[in-house]
């Protein structure tokens, strides 16, 4: 059994070692990257089972994003290496407040190569939570078909789909976005987006109304991220407010979003409430933000104890 699964493109993420422009930035260090693989890391780091599907170059990048995953021990048996389709990379532009910026070399992504058929659905049998983002869908219009039959599959079993909706607009248009990510509403259970996608996929950035438009659209577990302003879900109609958690520092803002996943994924998990389950989204998001990378401030278990005051750091 596994706790949750993801699919997703990852990527090698060269990461600036100063900040500012590109133009002027002469050396990188080799990084792993990947929104929905982010999630996986997060949730293999809290102690859950996480799966991930995906396919990634037969090539040294491939191999080193390999070993990465297995190395956060997430299970694997639904990656494989392929020929003749480099693994996606990107160069991080970052600035001395964390904004961040990317640039892509993913158009050959070795995702494109999937088909829908060859989505296992033993394999989907096994998972609690089936996590997608909009990154996969729009890395190869491809991508669409094997997302649809994914949460096709999850639905028709049962399973819990999440949905963060990660709208990169260096990858698709808007209105292809709001295309292909509204025809996956009716397998979704729960969104977590943030209040501009929100607004791209209906129309409103207002809390009540998002809500309410969701509601049109079947889906009755909203959660809106609003930065600063943290987040607000609605939960079968319980609405609640959640101040943002401020982190301490911000080097590196990428990866923000996931680790709200992450912590609301696992809050579900536990059978946490609204306030609790917010409470530790918000906390990982910060958390994830004081750390160079996309997925290296992920936190482990031990490290949420510590900041939900049921353990004590024990330093030296
Ligand atoms: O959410 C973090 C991701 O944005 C990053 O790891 C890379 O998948 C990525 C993307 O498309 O930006």
């Amino acid at each position: 059994m596994l706790d949750v699964i993801t699919i997703g493109d990852a990527l090698v993420a060269m990461t600036p070692t100063s900040s500012g422009r590109l133009r002027f930035v002469h050396s990188f260090e080799k990084k792993v990257g990947g929104a929905e693989l982010n999630v996986a890391i997060g949730c293999a780091r809290l102690g859950l089972k996480a799966g991930w599907i995906s396919r990634l170059g037969n090539d040294e990048f491939g191999h080193y994003i390999l070993q990465c995953v297995r190395g956060e021990g997430i299970d694997t048996t639904h990656v494989q290496l392929v020929d003749g389709y480099p693994t996606s990379l990107y160069f991080k532009e970052i600035f001395d407040d964390g904004r961040a910026g990317s640039y892509y070399y993913r158009s050959n992504s070795p995702t494109s190569t999937m088909r829908p058929e060859q989505i296992d659905e033993a394999y989907v049998e096994q998972a609690k939570i089936v996590h997608i983002s909009g990154v996969f869908p729009a890395v190869a219009k491809t991508n669409r078909e094997v997302l649809l039959r994914l949460v096709q599959l999850a639905k028709q079993k049962g399973k819990l789909v999440t949905f963060d909706p990660n709208i990169r607009l260096k990858l698709w248009s808007a209105e292809e976005a709001r295309e292909t990510l509204l025809a996956l509403m009716p397998y979704i259970d729960v969104v977590l987006a943030g209040e501009e996608e929100a607004d791209l996929l209906v129309g409103t950035t207002e809390p009540a109304e998002i809500f309410a438009r969701f509601a049109q659209l079947g889906i009755r577990h909203v959660v809106i991220k609003r930065g600063e302003r943290g987040a607000v879900g609605n939960r079968d109609g319980e609405v609640l407010d959640h101040p943002a958690i401020p982190a301490s520092v911000v080097v590196d803002s990428v990866g923000a979003g996931d680790g709200f996943a992450v912590g609301y994924l696992y809050s579900l998990l536990q059978g946490w409430d609204l306030q609790k389950s917010l409470h530790l989204a918000n906390l990982i998001g910060s958390i994830v933000v004081g750390v160079r990378g996309d997925n290296e401030g992920l936190p482990y278990l031990d490290e949420i104890e510590v900041y939900l005051g049921q353990k004590q750091r024990i330093e030296r």
